[in-house]
Formats: C-alpha cells, sequence, structure tokens
C-alpha cells in the first residue's frame, strides 16, 4: 500500500490514534485533512501517553514529516499550546510540521457564535466540543475566512479582522452576546502569525513534490464516517468531511493517488455528543462498556454514549469510505460479557431496513435487530497472534467480516503498541 488513509467508522474514537501511530512507520508523511482540535487523538508510546489534538498522531514518530492540510482549521492558541507541550515533552519539530497556506483560522468570535447557536438550539443542540470548529466551515464556505497564508501578510490583518469581526459582531449582538473586541485579537494574532508563519507553506505541492519523488503518505482522519457532514447523521454531524473522499480535497492529492482505506472500527459503538445512536444502551451494560472501555471524551472530558456494535452503521462505513481493511479495536472491552449483541439491520415501522435513514428522526425512531453471540469470559488484553484468541472471539470477529464485508486484518488488544494482532 503506498498511500493509505485511516477513517473513523463509526462516531469517532475508535483508536484512529494508536493505529496511525503504529503504521505510521511505513509511510514518510502523515496529513490530517479535516477538523481542527476538537479531535482527541490517543497514543502511548512506551507506556507514556500523547493525546494529539490539532497535529497529525505522526508528530511523536522522530522523523517523519507531518502535514496539516487545507481542509483542517486551525485554531492559533490551539496549534501553539500543543506544539509547546510536546516540544517540552521531547518532540522535536524542525523541519517536520507543515500547515497549509490555505487552511482557515479559527478566531474567538467562532467561539462565541457557537455557544449561542448551540443555546438556540435548546434540546436539539448538537453537543459540538464548543472548539469553534462549526462557525469556522461556515467562513471558510460563506467565503469570508481568514486563511493561515493571511498571517504571512500582517499588513492585511487588520483590515481582514476588521470584516470578519464586524460582520460576525452584529450577529452577536443581535443574539445578545457579548461582542468580540477586534483590538485584542489583532494583537494576539499579530503576536502569533509569526511564530505560525515558518510552518506554513503550500502543502498541496509539498506533498505532490514529495509523492512524486516516491514518498509515501498516511491521511489521518477524524472523528468518523458518522461524523461527516454529508454522509453522517445530520444534523448532528461535525462540519467536515472525515470520511475517505475528504482526504483528497482536504490535502490536494488527487484520488487517483491514494490505493488504501483503513477502516477503525471499535468492538462495540459510542458515541459522544447529542443525536440518533440506534444500539445505545442506557443501562448497566452500557455503563460496563463505560467503565471497561474508559471511555470519556479525549478533548473534552465528556462521557461517551455506549452501546453494542451497530453492523448497519459498518456496512455503510464500507461501502461509502471502500475499505481495504479494517483494524478492531478494543476487542478485550469485551472479554468478561457473558453474551454479546450485534445489530444486524434496523426495524422502522415494522418494515426491516438495511440501510441507514438519511433522517434523524428515523434514525432516533429505528428499533435494532439484534443477533446474540456467546461471549467468551477469558482475557484477550495484551494477545499477539489469532490463534491464541478464544474460539467465541474468533467466531465474533469472523461475524464482524462477514456484516461488514471487508477482512479485519487487525485487531487491538489493549492500549499500546504492542497489543495488536496482525492477521495474514
Ligand atoms: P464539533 O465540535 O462541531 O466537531 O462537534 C460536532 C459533533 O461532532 C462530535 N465530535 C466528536 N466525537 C467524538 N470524538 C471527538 N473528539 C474528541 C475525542 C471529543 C471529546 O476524541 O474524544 O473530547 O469530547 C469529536 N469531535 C467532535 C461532537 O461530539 C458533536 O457530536
Ligand atoms: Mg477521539
Amino acid at each position: 500500500m503506498k498511500n493509505i488513509v485511516v477513517v473513523g467508522t463509526q462516531w469517532g474514537d475508535e483508536g484512529k490514534g494508536k493505529i496511525v501511530d503504529l503504521v505510521a512507520p511505513h509511510f514518510d508523511i502523515v496529513a490530517r485533512y479535516q477538523g481542527g482540535h476538537n479531535a482527541g487523538h490517543t497514543v502511548i508510546v512506551n507506556g507514556e501517553k500523547f493525546v494529539l489534538h490539532l497535529l497529525p498522531s505522526g508528530i511523536v514518530h522522530p522523523g517523519k514529516r507531518c502535514v496539516i492540510g487545507n481542509g483542517v482549521v486551525v485554531d492559533p492558541t490551539a496549534l501553539l499550546a500543543e506544539i509547546d507541550e510536546l516540544s517540552a515533552r521531547g518532540i522535536d519539530f524542525d523541519g517536520r510540521l507543515a500547515i497549509s497556506n490555505r487552511a482557515h483560522i479559527i478566531l474567538p468570535h467562532h467561539l462565541a457564535l457557537e455557544r449561542t447557536s448551540e443555546q438556540r438550539r435548546g434540546v436539539r443542540q448538537v453537543g459540538t466540543t464548543l472548539r469553534g470548529i462549526g462557525p469556522a466551515y461556515e467562513d471558510k464556505i460563506g467565503r469570508r475566512g481568514l486563511r493561515a497564508g493571511d498571517l504571512l501578510r500582517p499588513d492585511r490583518l487588520k483590515r481582514q479582522l476588521e470584516e470578519i469581526i464586524g460582520e460576525a459582531n452584529d450577529i452577536l449582538r443581535a443574539r445578545g452576546a457579548e461582542p468580540i473586541a477586534l483590538a485584542a485579537v489583532v494583537d494576539d494574532l499579530l503576536g502569533k502569525a509569526s511564530r505560525i508563519a515558518p510552518f506554513v507553506t503550500d502543502t498541496a505541492l509539498l506533498l505532490a513534490r514529495e509523492m512524486t519523488a516516491g514518498k509515501t503518505v498516511l491521511f489521518e482522519g477524524a472523528q468518523g464516517t458518522m461524523l461527516d457532514i454529508d454522509h453522517g447523521t445530520y444534523p448532528y454531524v461535525t462540519s467536515s468531511s472525515g470520511t475517505a473522499g475528504g482526504a483528497t480535497v482536504g490535502t490536494g492529492v488527487p484520488p487517483t493517488a491514494i490505493t488504501g482505506a483503513l477502516g477503525i472500527m471499535k468492538a462495540y459503538t459510542t458515541r459522544v455528543g447529542s443525536g440518533p445512536f440506534p444500539t445505545e444502551l442506557t443501562d448497566a451494560v452500557g455503563e460496563r462498556l463505560r467503565a471497561r472501555g474508559q471511555e470519556y471524551g479525549a478533548s473534552t472530558g465528556r462521557p461517551r454514549r455506549c452501546g453494542w456494535f451497530d453492523g448497519v452503521v459498518a456496512r455503510y462505513a464500507r461501502i461509502i469510505n471502500g475499505l481495504t481493511s479494517v483494524a478492531l479495536m478494543k476487542l478485550d472491552v469485551l472479554d468478561d460479557f457473558e453474551t454479546i449483541d450485534i445489530c444486524t439491520a434496523y426495524r422502522l415501522g415494522g418494515e426491516l431496513v438495511e440501510a441507514i435513514p438519511h433522517d434523524a428522526q428515523d434514525l432516533e425512531a429505528v428499533e435494532p435487530v439484534y443477533e446474540t453471540l456467546p461471549g467468551w469470559r477469558s482475557s484477550t488484553v495484551g494477545l499477539t497472534s489469532f490463534e491464541q484468541l478464544p474460539d467465541n472471539a474468533q467466531r465474533y470477529i469472523a461475524r464482524l467480516e462477514e456484516l461488514v464485508g471487508c477482512e479485519i486484518g487487525l485487531v487491538s488488544t489493549g492500549p499500546d503498541r504492542q497489543d495488536t494482532i496482525l492477521r495474514s
């Protein structure tokens, strides 16, 4: 595989960070293509925990180059804080990080606008990470955004900010919220621009040049298929394209250059934030999954909603992303369940449906159809070969492969790099 994209097949938090970290040695460059510091990618290296938000997980690998593509939204404060934190922990950035001059910048008014729009939605709120992600993409699509390349032109910055923030303040005032003080934003951004500028470049050309020279790229998706702005559970989604297709638009690399898509799939399902979640378990079983799987948001610390594996979602993810292989994560979390349910289809108004309804209210109303498999009641933690897995665990995996329609080439049995079964 030359250039592959790693995507979340559920609602995020499938374990992309671990897999990107694991396969990074086989690639020259790791590139993020969407989202921003709403992501929380946890990587454990020699027992040391790193949580990456905006930076590609490849940054913890000495020598790998990392790209923040044009499809990403960059919060200057979060970026510098992450760079400073990782630098203090011994990670070297020299010549290793490139940020697209076309990536959009998250500004203070984005956070303020997001707070007011979530409030206005009331019970229908999205449950966002409140990082300003959605409003930053709104400004991008609305053609008034500030881009990383603009940080290279401090002389124009004040006028640009005047326009952008002036418009946002009109909305904030109309919503009864405090307007943003322009002067403070200008000062703050000018200060940060000089630190960020050395990283800013034309990353599409950089990638093209490197790929022509035979270098390989790993595209690191954030969030998941069901949170994709187009293909997810709209409107309960994030504002970017986390599916495989996003990798091309979000980096400027042509689709023909991407040779594979690795889907990251948790052995059960979680979701953080609101919106439909057919297999959600609000009972003691869900609690048990949350406790065993330590299911809390890596960026916000919010408890994640937990439920059984949803085969309808997984199959859809295989189709939308053209998965060529699947990594099954957190199998060990299921170790002591007596029985394990798998959702194979939904029932909606008495009818059997095998596709995901486009309408969130319909998806809210579906009833999962379950198949119950026997558990294995023994520890799989840290196992490294498929044959070591209990028979019932092997059967569970075989059934998931059948439902998803794709081979499971990797099984994760713990958070560390070594806790991994590589098949074939
Ligand atoms: P946003 O902030 O606009 O992207 O929120 C929109 C929806 O997308 C969900 N979302 C996420 N879901 C899972 N994991 C994410 N990253 C962090 C993590 C989240 C955290 O890895 O744990 O720490 O809470 C992530 N980012 C966005 C979000 O919950 C909304 O449903
Ligand atoms: Mg996460």
